[in-house]
């Protein structure tokens, strides 16, 4: 009799929205590690899938990317980044961990959507209400799903919190400050990337070039793409982690893609 094949082999799935930033960083890992998975598209714009129960029993932090495991759910970039590169961070080399804790340390959204506000005024009346409404929304979920109220009324916190951050009024000195940040990061990798090395942390491309080409091309979509010519060794790496196969393979934006971020929400390309 053959034997039912072990649940190891079974595919593991990626959750994840295309244009996110942390589910950029997941599908470049994976694609990276040469990993497998079947991708399942979570709209976290529109129909906030992210914050149905369903998804909450497997992610509580309400974020994408997850990966499910087999044998176990991963809910954090980061954590997939290692998975898929078969990195223990225990172990890792201590200037790829400096590297990966510089870049968990930034607030990437902060950069994104504060200069949406301090750009557009139509979002600076919008946004304050989307988040309230949201974090209404979060408190009802809370009241119908008992058994997972903890994990709303977390999120609604969060969302209360970034009621505060993305205050209209102070939009322009937030962009303005995430912007100098971002900029002091690129001038940082420049730095290490002088001594002619290919890589972030030698010997070889490992997972603080996944995360950095990510938030890279991220530069690129706020419109912070003019810094990284200006920074000669910065834009011999960014040009060789693009021609990678990963990149493409890992559908990395560059640039928002409005037409593909509607047709996501209407259920194309799922
Ligand atoms: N620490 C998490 C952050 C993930 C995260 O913030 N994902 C964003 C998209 S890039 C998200 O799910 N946003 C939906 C929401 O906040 O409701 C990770 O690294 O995976």
């Amino acid at each position: 009799m053959t034997e039912p094949a072990p649940l190891s082999h079974a595919k593991s799935q990626l959750h994840h929205t295309p244009s996110s930033y942390y589910s950029m960083i997941a599908r470049l890992a994976l694609a990276e590690g040469g990993v497998t998975y079947e991708p399942v598209f979570v709209d976290i714009h529109f129909r906030m899938e992210q914050q149905r129960p369903d998804y909450v029993r497997l992610n509580p932090h309400m974020s994408v990317p997850t990966l499910v495991l087999p044998d176990r759910i991963l809910d954090q970039s980061r954590a997939i980044a290692g998975y898929a590169l078969g990195v223990d961070e225990v172990t890792l080399d201590p200037e790829a961990k400096a590297w990966l804790d510089l870049h968990y340390g930034y607030p990437i959204e902060e950069l994104t959507f504060g200069g949406i506000l301090a750009h557009n005024p139509v979002a600076r009346i919008m946004v304050p209400k989307v988040l309230d409404r949201a974090r209404r929304r979060l408190l009802a979920r809370a009241t119908e799903n008992p058994d997972l109220a903890t994990a709303y009324e977390a999120r609604a916190a969060i969302f209360a919190e970034r009621i505060r951050i993305f205050d209209p009024a102070s939009a322009m000195r937030l962009s303005e400050r995430r912007r100098a940040e971002a900029i002091d990061i690129m001038e940082r990798m420049n730095r290490t990337l002088a001594d002619g090395r290919a890589v972030m942390a030698s010997p070889a491309y490992g997972i603080a070039d996944t995360v950095l080409t990510v938030f890279l091309a991220r530069m690129e979509f706020v419109g912070l793409g003019a810094e990284i010519p200006k920074r000669p060794a910065l834009m011999r790496y960014w040009r060789a982690m693009q021609a990678r196969p990963s990149f493409a393979a890992a559908d990395v934006w560059t640039k928002p893609h409005v037409a593909r971020l509607i047709g996501g929400i209407l259920g194309f390309g799922r």
